[in-house]
């Protein structure tokens, strides 16, 4: 049986030629662009905005958030939220705000279901989103709100407050501002790295 003759023609050599000398250019060029990481490291207090600058970045740089990210957030948001409402509950102790009358049942529940939810276990849940609603439109909410520069509460309290119809809903999807808005303490050191004009962008944010 006669063998197939395997050949080439110097038209398929110059090819292969071609194609690998763009391999060979491709790889000195990512050589040089690893030598040229830029590390930058983040620095500040709590709350200072380390994480957010990191988001932006990733936003800005990387295809932002992904899917899973983003239901990720929601709970985070949804956690923020009720730790905003218990700060302003306490508020009204420390700053002698009545409570008013109407609003004591869903202050009440809601007071409950904090001393024993773990924010990290937070779902949606209708009944207590309503109070939480109810309760971010009363009197007695406004007037802590007047003097929030009293007692400590999260930078984003206010923001949130004001998108509760937006954000207490089912299957709650976070936009960027939401999430530039959630607030995760960082603990430890995170890293992320994208190229950046000819540079590659190390960067580092650690607490
Ligand atoms: N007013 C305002 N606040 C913002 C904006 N973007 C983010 N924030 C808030 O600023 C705060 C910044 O917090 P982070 O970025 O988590 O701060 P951090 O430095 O990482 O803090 P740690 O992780 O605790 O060390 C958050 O509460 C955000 O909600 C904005 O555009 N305007
Ligand atoms: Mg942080």
């Amino acid at each position: 049986m006669s063998r197939p003759v395997a050949y080439v023609t110097s038209e398929e050599i110059k090819d292969t030629k071609i194609i690998n000398q763009n391999i060979e250019n491709g790889i000195a060029v990512e050589k040089v662009k690893s030598q040229k990481i830029i590390k930058i490291l983040l620095l500040g207090g709590p709350e200072s905005g380390k994480s957010t600058i990191f988001k932006q970045m990733r936003i800005l740089h990387m295809n932002g958030f992904s899917e899973s990210d983003i239901v990720n957030y929601a709970y985070l948001i949804y956690a923020n939220i009720i730790e905003s409402i218990w700060k302003l509950i306490e508020g009204a102790n420390t700053l002698n705000i009545e409570i008013n009358h109407n609003f004591e049942d869903d202050v009440d529940e809601f007071v409950k279901y904090y001393m024993n939810t773990h924010l990290n276990h937070v779902e949606y849940d209708e009944e207590l989103f309503q109070r939480i609603k109810r309760i971010s439109k009363s009197e007695f909410i406004r007037k802590i709100l007047d003097r929030q520069h009293e007692i400590i509460i999260l930078d984003s309290a206010v923001y949130f407050l004001q998108h509760l119809d937006r954000i207490l809903i089912p299957n709650y999807k976070p936009n960027e501002q939401d999430m530039l808005r959630a607030r995760i303490p960082t603990t430890g050191i995170t890293e992320i790295e994208f190229p950046y004009r000819t540079y590659n962008l190390r960067v580092l944010e650690c607490d």
